[in-house]
């Protein structure tokens, strides 16, 4: 049985030491603790004394092993991507946390010792039992893993659960598919279940929403901020010299208005990207950075780095974020930072979470090409008076309450039947909403035993042509869940939408089930694997699968806990 833990200093020995990043890591675990603390005992009594077992866990953190280069401890100091850092500090913490038993590596030769894999024995072709239920690990630590584990890879892969910053879509998941179709990257093609692929930010249904934390306020705290924020005072998004390239006109005409500060890393002199009227810090300490943060009306960022922790922070101390619209969107195909990264996603501004899940009057996502319009909304954003917000899914409790939930439901080690609905036959258990929009679950039908989400969250729509399942279900206030396609794919389905079809075929294509105009023909999905919410045709409408989600925390749905 899992027990929340309170105390942290046995993670902080765990984590081990020698690394700028775990250096990073560890500081800012400790600083967390009470944080942490608070929100256990929370979750624990919302849960109200339900059972968890504690899992044996695995953490190998790819990206700082020497074996693949270790390219981001010598940049921590100098303010290179901290961002993932700051996430794997807090996947630990909540593991930890919630009560687990915790390994965390981060060479090859710990990864072996583990496995109980001896070195040198990496293609022994025999399955080792593997003495942990998960891993977690990232790009690099998998392909480590797929090296040195022989056959027991293919044994136990649906053990892992991948941190993947910008996620990947199914169709450049399956290698097959990928391959044929030109969707193969460097990165995907792992023919794992999509959900095994865990995000920094709810990017994709497709994939698991992981997160991180920021610092939550109290009220005390956050009327103090209120009083003493300096209305005139604004700071620069970006800690890298080159972020602020090209940027002189947008910055002279903000100081017009405020006085600007940056945290720019330099080692003896003033980047020259920098104008002399920038008041630059340096890189800060995590602590001081908030408290500039804490004492600043606006955080105004210039494109990059995308999806980044920072504007939550910003957010949750009490700052107006403004960004520049993209137009058009940035995406793999056209944007070097995107290029080969597994997903087609399109990116409307630098950060679509604070967009699309925050929005006025915390996030102003304006078109910079336009003078006027930059001009005015800094005038506005001066005025406008804001209460410090951070959203539930980014406080501790909400972290920890996700990753519960998943470490309780998430199971892709049960290989798929052919039906879910087992011997109902081609009948299904949904039928038409008295309006006759969508498909929902019959009243009287029993919930199909070992779905997560609850099969009863299911809400199903034929979207408009040319629409993803992601955005026909936002439409509707509703999230798409992959993980109920196969309820949806069947000719049955189509039947009670009372779609046309003259005929139904079974094929492998990301974006099916589907149904083509002209020639009014239904599609069904060949491959599990390719189901998916992302993808969108002009030629198709998709049949889109969708649930209800709680406020605050889009990866759960209402019945979910
Ligand atoms: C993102 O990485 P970044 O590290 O560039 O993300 P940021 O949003 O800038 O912030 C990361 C942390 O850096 C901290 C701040 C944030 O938690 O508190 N910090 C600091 O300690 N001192 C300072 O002076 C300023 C900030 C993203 F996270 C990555 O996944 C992407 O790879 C990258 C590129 O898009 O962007």
């Amino acid at each position: 049985q899992a027990i929340f833990r309170s105390n942290l200093s046995h993670l902080l020995e765990l984590v081990g030491s020698g690394k700028e990043s775990l250096v990073f890591m560890k500081k800012r675990t400790k600083r967390l603790t009470v944080q942490w603390a608070l929100a256990a005992q929370r979750l624990e009594r919302k849960l109200g004394g339900v059972r968890r077992d504690q899992k044996q866990i695995l953490v190998h953190i790819g990206f700082l092993t020497e074996e693949s280069g270790d390219v981001f401890s010598p940049r921590v100091l100098k303010g290179g991507p901290l961002g993932e850092m700051v996430q794997w500090a807090d996947i630990l913490a909540a593991l930890y946390v919630l009560g687990h038993s915790l390994r965390i590596t981060v060479s090859l030769k710990e990864l072996q010792s583990n496995l109980g894999v001896p070195p040198g024995r990496g293609n022994c072709p025999l399955t080792v039992p593997l003495p942990f239920d998960l891993i977690y690990t990232d790009y690099h630590g998998l392909t480590q893993m797929k090296q040195h584990m022989g056959l027991s890879f293919k044994k136990y892969r649906c053990r892992i659960r991948v941190i993947d910053t910008f996620g990947t879509e199914p169709a450049y998941n399956h290698e097959e598919y990928a391959t044929l179709h030109g969707y193969r990257t460097n990165w995907g093609y792992w023919n794992l279940n999509p959900k095994q692929f865990m995000t920094m930010f709810p990017h994709t249904p497709d994939n698991s929403f992981m997160g991180f934390v920021s610092e939550e306020l109290n009220e005390t705290e956050k009327q103090l901020i209120k009083r003493n924020k300096a209305s005139n005072m604004a700071v620069v998004y970006g800690k890298e010299p080159s972020i602020w390239k090209g940027q002189e006109k947008f910055l002279s005409t903000l100081n017009k208005y405020m006085e600007i500060h940056g945290t720019v890393f330099y080692e003896t002199q003033r980047p020259p990207e920098v104008p002399a009227f920038v008041k630059n810090h340096g890189l800060l300490p995590q602590p001081e950075f908030q408290q500039l943060l804490r004492k600043a009306k606006l955080f105004i960022g210039f494109g990059f780095p995308y999806e980044g922790p920072a504007p939550l922070e910003a957010i949750a101390n009490g700052c107006i974020f403004l960004q520049s619209r993209f137009s058009p969107p940035h995406s793999s195909l056209n944007h070097e930072f995107f290029r080969g990264k597994p997903t087609s996603r399109e990116v409307f501004s630098q950060h679509p979470y604070a967009e699309n899940f925050i929005g006025k009057p915390h996030v102003w996502t304006v078109d910079y090409n336009n003078s006027e319009e930059f001009e005015a909304a800094i005038k506005v954003i001066m005025r406008t008076q804001v209460d410090p917000y951070l959203p539930y899914e980014y406080t501790c409790e909400g972290m920890l309450e996700r990753i519960h939930a998943y470490i309780q439901h998430q199971d892709f080690c049960v290989a798929p039947g052919p039906s879910p609905l087992g011997s109902r036959g081609p009948q299904s258990p949904f039928v038409l909403a008295p309006n006759a929009t969508h498909l929902e679950w019959a009243r009287n039908a029993s919930v199909v035993p070992g779905t997560w989400p609850p099969s009863y969250s299911l809400r199903a729509w034929l979207a408009e042509a040319g629409k993803t399942c992601t955005d026909a279900c936002l439409d509707r206030g509703l999230v798409c869940e992959p993980s109920f396609f196969p309820f949806l794919n069947s000719q049955d389905a189509f039947q009670k939408l009372q779609v046309p079809c003259d005929s139904t075929e079974s094929e492998m294509n990301h974006l099916y089930p589907a149904f083509a105009q002209p020639g009014q023909e239904c599609y069904l999905q060949k491959e599990p694997l390719l189901f998916s919410c992302a993808g969108a045709s002009t030629k198709y409408r998709r049949l889109c699968p969708c649930r209800d989600f709680r406020k605050g925390q889009v990866a759960l749905c209402q019945a979910c806990l």
